[in-house]
């Protein structure tokens, strides 16, 4: 099975997605847009692999609170047109966490640089830089397992498991 960690995005988060998609084909960037519901920031690419149960072991073994997650701007990468979440110390730190997760448990992932973003359009034709696009904000609140299916040419991520964040410590008046 091929497998990826990734941060699910909200409605709200994705609708704003879908509207900069909206934006660029008003630009006359062409493509294939990505499917609303294929929408996520991944946190680490791990590929195939025989069994998901190592991979779960390991997001057992991370802790880490609720954190906001804003939009800055989209832009075209090579044939892709990206969106990229504002980079916050909590996200590039979650990142990092799970990342180290795998490692300590010998799980190969795909090493390059962590580049925040998610991914709107494959095979894109012209470039553009839209900015700013809707002002929209969640809180991440859960670190997904997913799975990435291909048939008729289609793919879909399924969340096969999911660790959540802590719960904040009560304030004491
Ligand atoms: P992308 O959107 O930039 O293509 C599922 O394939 C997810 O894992 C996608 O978000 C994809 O990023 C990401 N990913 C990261 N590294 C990858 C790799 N080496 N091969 C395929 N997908 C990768």
């Amino acid at each position: 099975m091929r497998l990826f960690i990734a941060l699910r995005l909200s409605e709200e988060m994705i609708q704003s997605a879908v509207s900069a998609v909206q934006k660029a084909k008003e630009k006359g960037i062409g493509g294939k847009p990505v499917p609303a519901d294929n929408m996520h920031v991944t946190l680490a690419f791990i590929g195939e692999t025989d069994s998901p149960q190592p991979v779960i072991s390991a997001l057992q073994s991370i802790t880490f609170r609720p954190f906001r997650l804003s939009l800055d701007t989209a832009f075209t990468v090579r044939d892709m047109l990206w969106l990229k979440p504002e980079s916050t110390p909590e996200l590039t730190q979650t990142a990092e966490s799970v990342r180290s997760a795998l490692s300590r448990a010998g799980i190969p992932y795909d090493r390059k640089p962590f580049r925040p973003h998610i991914t709107l359009m494959r095979r894109v034709r012209g470039t553009v830089h839209l900015q700013p696009v809707p002002e929209t904000e969640m809180t991440v609140t859960k670190i997904s397992l997913m799975q990435s299916v291909s048939s008729d040419g289609k793919t879909i991520y399924r969340e096969i498991y999911s660790v959540n964040a802590a719960e904040m410590p009560k304030q004491h008046e």
